[in-house]
């Protein structure tokens, strides 16, 4: 088994309901575990500004498929909920977006897919929920907790458990 850390987005529709189903269907068909999942978070839109604020949240799972067949599953289940790759904008509104952020402590560069994600250090609306996760976790060499204090938290907000 290994040990994946998957970001959710979105910003388009009943967001935290779809989260929540959709981490039920990753586990579900990723023969995965839910190790830990952070709280959701409102985020100020990233890379195109002009759009609505987003939820942004992590989960960590132990799952049985590889990386590649984990980032097929992932797609699967983006499009399940009405993710439409082909007609949607670069950094534009989506429903729902689920990034693999780190496979165990593989390092993987092909096209298709780049392990550690590469923009995870860049962006708060990752690094927030997931040092909540993973509050003393290295990816790559670097401290998450590290990663966090040098890029601005300025707008997200913590939400509110659903119950
Ligand atoms: N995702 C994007 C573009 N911009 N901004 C925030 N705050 N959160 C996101 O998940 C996000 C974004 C495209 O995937
Ligand atoms: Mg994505
Ligand atoms: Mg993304």
């Amino acid at each position: 088994m290994a040990d994946a850390l998957i970001a959710l987005g979105g910003n388009v529709g009943d967001v935290r309901a779809t989260f929540k189903k959709a981490i039920a269907n990753i586990c579900g068909m990723a023969q995965g575990v839910l190790l830990a999942r952070s709280s959701d978070y409102a985020t100020p839109p990233w890379g195109n500004e002009q759009q609505a604020r987003f939820v942004n949240a992590c989960i960590e799972i132990e799952t049985s498929l590889d990386p590649h067949a984990l980032l097929f599953t992932l797609h699967k289940i983006e499009q399940k909920f009405g993710r439409d790759r082909a007609h949607e904008a670069h950094w534009g509104p989506r429903t729902l977006d689920l990034d693999l952020i780190a496979y165990d402590d593989l390092s993987i560069d092909k096209p298709e897919l780049t392990l550690p994600h590469p923009l995870l250090f860049e962006r708060a609306f990752v690094l927030v929920p997931l040092t909540e996760i993973a509050p003393d976790r290295t990816i790559a060499g670097r401290s998450l907790k590290a990663a966090l204090a040098q890029v601005s938290t300025e707008g997200i907000e913590r939400l509110p458990d659903m119950g």
